[in-house]
């Protein structure tokens, strides 16, 4: 089912560059929501999407964007676009796990060890192969952009060892992989929607929640959070998702423009997480948060602990999915 699907799509977007220049372009309005604040770097390659659009489709296209989960969280909004009532979220892969169990491959834990490597998997033969999994879930994916690696923060005390995470309350996505991983730490873990966790910060119904610098920035968690350590446990990709319902009304050229549109919007994304996080660890930290490396030795000490996260969600994932990851993985530091 699924190379026949990913072929189909393939031979859609391959006719489309064939496509005479009188192809349909009709007037459209796109919405896209996302969880985060538009300060984030998405809101910069959402941005240059819109801009894409504009020059592809001689304005006749509108993108309505919705921030800070203003249409739903992300699995609300990712079942939007399968009910065909939303046309596009941009959406962490992690907390629609359990709607496509396959993702979970992205949350095994110090998967990725930078953002080259990332991207060289997401952009390449296995991000396709991922991507090809999704029509059968009523879903297109149009690109990968960044959310990035995660790291911890928190208002107990920075994480130097293993067991500075012992009985922590840690927020952690809607996902099991996160929750085992968490627990293997020896914390308390708590799966909790990404608009609820500023507050349950706050009222310290949590101590601790994980993300990348630049969200950890744009969401003001320096406000509520004492101690940032940078654990870079995981890399969560973005997937730019579009609902296939909707898709298919629309021409091979439109559909063109769609994944040539996300993929400038890609680029730029890319480019504004990457730039804009070293300057939000430095408003972070002059904000008053505690900024500290985790030395090697905790760090090796962490990385073993929760190795047993592999084996354990391998089924669940698919063990040729991540076997395929493995092996990609292993190619490319071979090269
Ligand atoms: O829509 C944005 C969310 O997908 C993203 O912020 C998820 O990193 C995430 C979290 O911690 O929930």
């Amino acid at each position: 089912m699924k190379p026949i699907i990913a072929a189909s799509l393939a031979a859609t977007l391959a006719m489309s560059v064939a496509l005479p220049a009188h192809a349909q372009i009709s007037t459209r309005t796109i919405t896209v929501s996302n969880g985060i604040a538009e300060e984030h770097p998405v809101g910069d390659g959402v941005a240059a999407m819109r801009a894409c659009y504009d020059e592809k489709t001689g304005g006749a296209w509108t993108l309505n964007a919705f921030w800070s989960s203003a249409l739903g969280d992300d699995l609300q909004a990712t079942q939007a676009l399968r009910s065909g009532t939303q046309e596009m979220v941009i959406t962490s892969s992690s907390p629609i796990v359990g709607i496509i169990p396959a993702l979970g491959v992205f949350d095994l834990p110090f998967l990725f060890a930078n953002e080259a490597e990332a991207d060289a998997i997401l952009d390449g033969e296995y991000g396709d192969y991922i991507s090809g999994m999704m029509p059968e879930y009523g879903l297109i994916n149009l690109a990968y952009w960044e959310n990035g690696f995660r790291n911890l923060t928190n208002s107990l005390r920075p994480i130097q060892s293993l067991e500075d995470f012992d009985g922590m309350r840690v927020r952690v996505m809607q996902n099991n992989i996160f929750l085992d991983t968490f627990q293997t730490l020896g914390t308390n873990a708590l799966p909790m929607a990404f608009g609820e966790v500023f507050s349950a910060l706050e009222t310290r119904t949590i101590d601790a929640q994980e993300n990348p610098y630049v969200t950890i920035d744009t969401s003001q968690f320096f406000e509520v959070q004492e101690y940032v350590s940078a654990t870079r446990h995981a890399y969560t990709p973005f997937m730019v998702l579009f609902s296939r319902a909707l898709w298919e009304n629309y021409s091979a050229e439109e559909q063109q423009i769609l994944v040539d549109c996300a993929i400038v919007g890609r680029d730029v994304q890319r480019e504004s997480s990457r730039a804009l996080s070293e300057e939000s660890l430095a408003r972070i930290t002059e904000a008053g948060m505690q900024h500290n490396e985790v030395p090697e030795e905790g760090l090796a000490e962490i990385r073993a602990a929760v190795q047993g996260v592999y084996d354990r969600h391998k089924d669940t994932i698919g063990a040729e999915v991540v076997d395929r990851m493995l092996a990609a993985l292993e190619e490319l530091r071979a090269q």
